[in-house]
């Protein structure tokens, strides 16, 4: 009896031996994957793990889809941002079904993860599983796209763009080209997915600055969601019933541009000269278009912003004050600068 309690005391005390060593080892190879500096800030703060001694954060990331040059390029700058931080992450892509982002959340929420990064497809219908992250005491980072909801302590911060002054620049760029012309100048308009932010605050931005000149009118404008196949379908019919009015097409994001200058050539339009081309995102395809003397401006849209997404996560679990929004910078690129810029775009 004796002799089998002794062997059960060796068999514990080399299992506590154990964990101590896997402990310290762990700690030491935190950055297994080429970590930057960030997960040693991050040690200091109120830690996640299980035992309260490792500042690795399980991050469930609850992506868009896949739809767009934008979106792919979002989808590696956070999962790099993540797991070089040395941070656990799992993923899940909604395919741009609300559905689909309702479910991956409740299963993070289920999973019980540190953390969740989340890019609503939609602005609206998210207050439910919000908040059921709220009660399981997991903090909500917005990135790339905000929600309309009104209580927003069921997020920490929105990490993203200013869709609103995307669409004004996007205006302001067709004013100054058209200001020698006179007479109306018909734009179709490829809006973005129903009911997504960036659809709704492009198309908001771009209405607020032309409205003060009446030559410039929307003569068509259809959803396309951000994909270059709908762009182009959506396009043809565009060209179908309006042909040879249509002088500028005016596309939420640069796929749907890309898209709608296949239908323009097959039309038999030249795209950038017959019909003036305004894209968003700044996505390499673009710079090619315009390279090419197809499409004439893009308003950049950087979805560049996952080490910036990792720093606010971590800054949160080490207690500081994160603003509610921060705002990614970005630029407005032309023809003319495309080829020289070509070779330096990361997206
Ligand atoms: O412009 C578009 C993508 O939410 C800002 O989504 C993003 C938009 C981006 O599909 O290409």
């Amino acid at each position: 009896m004796r002799k089998l309690l002794k062997g059960k005391m060796i068999l514990f005390l080399m299992m506590a031996l154990m964990l101590i060593l896997s402990a310290c080892s762990s700690s030491g190879t935190g950055g297994e994957s080429g970590s930057s500096s960030s997960s040693g800030e991050a040690s200091s703060g109120a830690s996640s793990g299980d035992d309260g001694a490792s500042d690795k954060l399980v991050i469930g990331f609850s992506q868009v889809g896949a739809e767009s040059e934008f979106r792919t390029a979002n989808t590696k700058s956070i999962q790099d941002a993540i797991k070089d931080a040395g941070h656990e992450l799992k993923f899940s892509d909604a395919q741009q079904k609300q559905e689909n982002q309702i479910k991956a959340l409740r299963s993070f929420i289920a999973q019980k993860v540190d953390a969740i990064v989340f890019s609503p497809v939609v602005e609206t219908g998210f207050e439910t599983v919000l908040q059921e992250a709220k009660d399981a005491g997991i903090p909500v980072f917005l990135g790339d796209r905000a929600v309309d909801i009104e209580d927003d302590s069921l997020w920490v911060t929105f990490l993203g763009s200013d869709f609103v002054e995307e669409g004004r620049k996007a205006a302001n760029w067709l004013i100054e080209e058209t200001a020698d012309i006179d007479g109306d100048i018909n734009i179709v308009e490829l809006q973005g997915t129903v009911g997504s932010a960036p659809a709704i605050d492009r198309k908001k931005g771009f209405e607020e600055v032309i409205a003060d000149h009446e030559n410039l009118k929307i003569i068509k404008s259809q959803t396309g969601d951000f994909t270059r196949a709908k762009g182009k379908e959506v396009m043809e019919a565009f060209l179908k019933s309006d042909g040879e009015n249509i002088d500028v097409l005016y596309a939420h994001n640069d796929d749907m541009a890309i898209g709608a200058i296949q239908a323009i050539e097959e039309y038999g339009l030249k795209p950038g000269e017959d019909i003036k081309i305004i894209g968003v995102d700044a996505v390499r395809g673009a710079f090619e278009a315009m390279a090419a003397g197809k499409m004439n401006v893009t308003i950049e849209c950087n979805p560049l912003f996952g080490p910036q997404m990792v720093d606010l996560i971590e800054a949160h679990f080490a207690g500081e004050e994160i603003p509610k929004r921060v705002d990614v910078e970005e630029s407005m690129y032309t023809m003319d600068q495309a080829e020289e810029l070509l070779p330096t775009r990361e997206y």
